[in-house]
């Protein structure tokens, strides 16, 4: 792992973890509306695999997507007014927590509904193979994502059509309250690939580096054979799964457990074990980072709301 790629995913799991945690509390406030669904431990899945994607490639993500869209390059500032409801915000504040999008950045949205990120990425693979583009394009979703129909009718045309999608599946072990071993009898979610005889990967999601070599394999690999590839990113939600959540189906000895892999910290402690950053570089980062959420935060509450009578404008709605 080279300096700049070993700072970089820092940088980015730090703004990640800082802009969450920021969005909880001024929720907490109750200056935020609507829900948000946090991230916060998995953020080394955002970071790993959108750096590895490169500018023209695609990305859409789920209803966990804060930290996959600061990854791909969607400016904080206008995602935290977004949030806040601003009309400076990247979707002029009518879309919120679960409808960021930036098309500049290849950030092709963030989704309420479980499951479409799959089936919307064949279509922008098949604009990229169609117009002779060396672009993939990158679907995350969660385990519970994968008991979908729309899952395995994507795979399958992914698949039968050779599209390059990246199908990254970040399984944090459950759907809502649901464990993964109640919601499925085989609970490797990469043999899932097998029926559609397409490449699969499995990797420890809470690894910045691993994700990051993973997905750079595995992208070169969907470019050259314009095929698509399965990446499962093993992971853990520490937060809750929504706004309000009484871990009542899990236990305190569990989450204990995966925070002991908080994925930043284990990416920081490597940092500094190989010598491939020092504390000064890494409380730079630190301190930066502290900087842009608060300039962020700033931004956002200074923004002005949109106006009542042009409410309706850039909605699309049925
Ligand atoms: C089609 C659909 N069904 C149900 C829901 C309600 N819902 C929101 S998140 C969620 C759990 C999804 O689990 P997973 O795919 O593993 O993602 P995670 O929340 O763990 O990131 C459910 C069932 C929804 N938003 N959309
Ligand atoms: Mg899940």
């Amino acid at each position: 792992m080279d300096k700049q790629t070993a700072l970089l995913l820092l940088e980015k799991m730090m703004l990640s973890r800082k802009f969450e945690e920021s969005v909880q509390y001024y929720f907490s406030l109750g200056m935020i509306h609507g829900t948000t669904h946090l991230g916060i431990g998995e953020e080394a899945t955002a970071a790993g695999t959108c750096l590895a994607l490169h500018p023209g490639d695609d990305m859409f993500a789920t209803h966990r997507g804060h930290s996959a869209a600061i990854c791909k390059g969607v400016d904080v500032r206008r995602m935290m007014a977004e949030i806040f409801g601003r009309e400076t915000g990247v979707c002029r504040g009518r879309g919120g927590s679960m409808h960021i999008a930036d098309r500049d950045v290849g950030a092709l949205g963030s989704n309420g509904i479980v499951g479409p990120s799959v089936a919307l990425a064949c279509g922008a693979a098949f604009a990229h193979k169609y117009r002779g583009e060396e672009a993939v394009s990158a679907a995350f979703f969660g385990d519970g994502a994968t008991n979908e129909g729309i899952f395995h009718e994507s795979m399958n045309l992914a698949s039968v059509w050779g599209l390059p999608v990246l199908f990254v599946c970040t399984n944090n072990l459950y759907g809502m309250s649901t464990h993964i071993s109640r919601a499925m009898k085989n609970t490797e979610i990469a043999d899932r690939a097998k029926p559609y005889l397409m490449k699969s990967f499995t990797v420890d999601g809470n690894d910045a580096e691993a994700v990051f070599d993973t997905v750079t394999e595995a992208r070169d690999y969907a470019v050259s054979s314009c095929e698509p590839v399965l990446i499962v990113e093993n992971t853990y939600r520490i937060s809750g799964h929504s706004k309000s959540d009484g871990n009542q189906y899990r236990t305190k000895e569990e989450i204990q457990r995966w925070k002991q892999r908080d994925p930043v910290r284990l990416h920081r402690e490597k940092l500094l074990a190989r010598g491939i950053a020092t504390e000064e570089e890494i409380s730079l980062v630190d301190r930066q980072t502290t900087e842009e959420i608060e300039k962020a935060v700033r931004f956002a509450i200074e923004s002005p709301y949109p106006k009542v009578e042009d409410i309706y404008e850039d909605v699309y709605a049925e």
